[in-house]
């Protein structure tokens, strides 16, 4: 049986631009979100979030009626599952756990409009289990019909996992070109939905169970944490040892079989500093080396801010007629990574806010990607980076945004810099 209508729930940095696609390929698509502002935006034809091409794919499927935003599940073919699964708020120290609540919701909402012969996939990123848990969701509240747990191969309703794994910014290309790891409840779920994804996906679709899909991202996640924890954990070390870090790499990477990431201020967005937690909280006496890596990753930005410390006490032996009032901190770049406008989970926020807090003179803050910051740090004054330069006595590079790396003229005095992306040529 083909898909001719098919749903997703949950039209945020992946539900939409997934949606998209499918409409693009003329099926008729139902968007489903509990956001009435996302709902009302994606049916002007006009989307919500930043992310390249996606405007234009939107405007014309929303204009050629193959896609329209509705707040409750209607009835489809097929259901794609992508809500947020962050985690559990917890004391400091603690290991963080799942929340599986949005899941729940979106799950049991599709369960009412469900029928024999629809595929529900989940695509959100989720600890080993959760697709078993959702389709334990999905029968409790439709007992009429039957699912893979309970008759196999000849369920009602097939289930698998499917996770998605575009990188912000390159969300349309990769949608398209990306390999796809299916993990179906049974065969006949896996081939099922390598039938549906094959209606943009044009990277190869690799069949596996529900489970080995669900690790199979985290997996992909964590080995990302655990690499970049590496660079960090050098350049620490190599401050130390006053070595500079960045050529100290550059000079390992000529061995033909090592390839070390770049060192930063921290890991930030919502995926990789959260994904490697799943199977922390899930094998906490195994995931000894996964967990570490997160506590490394997780303690840069507070190593950086005593960086800035040092810079300040530096810049005031220098000046002695001058107190810490007068001292002027500019930071430079303000989003999880460079080039985007993202400042979900960002370390050079977190790291910016914490110097506001700390510091009683003047703190600016330079982000080419925005124009207004977020309350949170409406503290910061936001200025251009020809003013920033000018103004700053200390100065910290925090994202390795395109404007600064062109950057070619920095005079400065390098006492004053903690550059935590080594583009101005002086060490962290
Ligand atoms: N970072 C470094 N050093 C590096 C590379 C990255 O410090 O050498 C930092 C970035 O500055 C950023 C963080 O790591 O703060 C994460 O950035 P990223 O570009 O590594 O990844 P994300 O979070 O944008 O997207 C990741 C991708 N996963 C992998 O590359 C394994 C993407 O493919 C996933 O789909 C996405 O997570 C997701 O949604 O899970």
């Amino acid at each position: 049986m083909s898909f001719e209508t098919i749903s997703v729930v949950g039209l945020g940095y992946i539900g939409l631009p997934t949606a998209a696609m499918f409409a693009s390929r003329k099926k008729q698509v139902i968007g489903v979100d509990v956001n009435q502002h996302a709902v009302d935006t994606i049916n002007r034809g006009e989307i919500h979030i930043v992310e390249p091409e996606l405007d234009m794919i939107v405007h014309a499927a929303v204009t050629e009626s193959y896609l329209k935003a509705v707040t409750l599940p209607e009835p489809a073919d097929a259901f794609l599952i992508a809500v947020p699964t962050p985690f559990k708020p917890c004391a400091e120290g603690e290991i963080p756990e799942p929340d599986l609540r949005y899941i729940e919701v979106a799950s049991k909402a599709i369960a009412l409009v469900l029928k024999k012969g629809d595929l529900v996939i989940l695509e959100s990123t989720s600890p080993v289990g959760a697709t078993e848990q959702m389709a334990e969701w999905l029968a409790e509240i439709r007992p009429d019909l039957s699912f893979p747990q309970q008759r196999g191969e000849n369920a009602d309703v097939n289930v698998a996992h499917c996770p998605e794994r575009v990188l912000p910014g390159h969300v349309v290309r990769e949608l398209v070109e990306n390999d796809r790891v299916i993990g179906g409840m049974s065969k006949r779920c896996s081939e099922r939905s390598v039938e549906l994804y094959k209606t943009f996906v044009q990277g190869d679709c690799v069949i596996t169970n529900a489970r080995t899909a669900e690790m199979a991202k985290l997996t992909e996640n964590s080995c990302r944490d655990v690499q970049i924890a590496f660079a960090n954990e050098l350049s620490m070390i190599c401050d130390k040892l006053d070595i500079d870090v960045w050529e100290l790499i550059a000079l390992a990477n000529r061995h033909p079989r090592i390839n070390i990431l770049q060192p930063g201020p921290g890991v930030g967005g919502h995926c990789i500093a959260v994904d490697p937690w799943f199977i922390v909280s899930n094998t906490p006496e195994e995931a000894q080396l996964i967990h570490t890596a997160r506590k490394v990753n997780d303690s840069k930005p507070e190593w950086v801010i005593n960086k800035v410390k040092i810079a300040i006490a530096d810049f005031l032996q220098a000046n002695p007629e001058k107190s810490v009032k007068d001292v002027t901190i500019a930071c430079y770049g303000l989003a999880f990574k460079p080039d985007i406008d993202d400042l979900r989970e960002s370390p050079a926020l977190e790291i910016t806010k914490k110097i506001t807090e700390m510091h009683s003179g003047r703190v600016i803050g330079v982000e080419p990607n925005i124009d207004k910051l977020p309350s949170k740090i409406s503290d910061v004054e936001l200025i251009p980076f020809e003013t920033a330069l000018l103004k700053g006595n200390v100065h910290v590079m925090l994202v390795d945004h395109k404007e600064f790396k062109e950057f070619k003229e920095f005079e400065l005095s390098s006492s004053y810099i903690v550059d935590t992306k080594g583009i101005w040529g002086c060490d962290e």
